[in-house]
């Protein structure tokens, strides 16, 4: 939880809380797109193993902290455009799904106000718990197979907030509220691309969560160095395309 709390004030910063996001038509918006890749010598992520309903979950999971795709791309990592005052209408409905003990996405980015839900796809019991740094946001039994619960009204602030499953110590995941619906989080080749922006120059932050791991906590979850967040300048001209590329190390 301290590593999420540490990042807290960083992307704070970046999102401007102080101003409420205001949806306004972007006729001459322009693009941002671009790549995560890895440099360097990315650690070997060991599976983690299952310590219940091994008959649901399997014995192990593939560990999700660092997935490399095509030329070292990176998945996961959230990209935010930082400072957008008004402009577009969110579209998002993200649903962070409990499926086979594993919570899809990994990663989800949404914003206050923006639909969001958790889910259980299994039918066991998952206890989906979000902490935005110590405080929880939301904290919610799932018992039934395909149960939905909509936490929209719990995401009132910006903020990284880690996803774990009380019931699973293996079950680990990120939900990044921005405070506008300029975020993307990359594909499986590291690629990212957000549109509609309206012109002008911005921060954009390139954040991931840390994925070297340092043990495992006295819960038995696995425990990773802080998350990195890598800020950029960057100039969007009206209908144009920009590309920014960041490098994970
Ligand atoms: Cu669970």
């Amino acid at each position: 939880m301290l590593r999420a709390a540490a990042l807290l004030g960083l992307l704070a910063a970046v999102a401007s809380p102080a101003l409420a996001y205001e949806v306004v038509t972007v006729a001459d918006g322009g693009t941002l797109s671009g790549t995560v890749k890895f440099a360097g010598t990315p650690p070997r992520l060991e599976p983690l193993s299952v310590n219940k309903n091994r008959d649901v979950c399997g014995d192990q999971k593939d560990n999700e902290a660092l997935v490399l795709g095509p030329e070292r791309g990176v998945r996961g990592s959230v990209i935010l455009i930082g400072g957008v005052a008004r402009g577009k209408k969110g579209a998002a409905d993200a649903v962070l799904d409990n499926h086979r003990c594993v919570f899809v996405h990994h990663v989800t980015a949404t914003m206050p106000g923006e639909r969001t839900r958790v889910k259980n796809s299994d039918g066991i019991l998952h206890n989906t718990h979000g902490f935005l740094g110590k405080p929880t946001v939301f904290n919610l039994a799932l018992p039934n197979k395909d149960q939905m619960i909509d936490i929209t009204k719990r995401l009132t602030k910006p903020g990284v907030v880690r996803v774990v499953c009380d019931a699973h110590p293996h079950m680990a995941a990120w939900m990044i509220v921005h405070d506008s619906p300029y975020y993307a989080v990359t594909d499986d080749r590291g690629a990212f691309l957000i549109e509609g922006i309206p012109p002008g120059s911005y921060k954009v932050t390139m954040w991931h969560e840390g994925f070297r791991p340092k043990g495992l906590d006295k819960d038995g979850r696995p425990l990773y160095d802080e998350p990195q967040a890598i800020t950029r300048d960057v100039t969007i001209a009206p209908k144009a395309a920009a590309t920014l590329d960041f490098e994970l190390k």
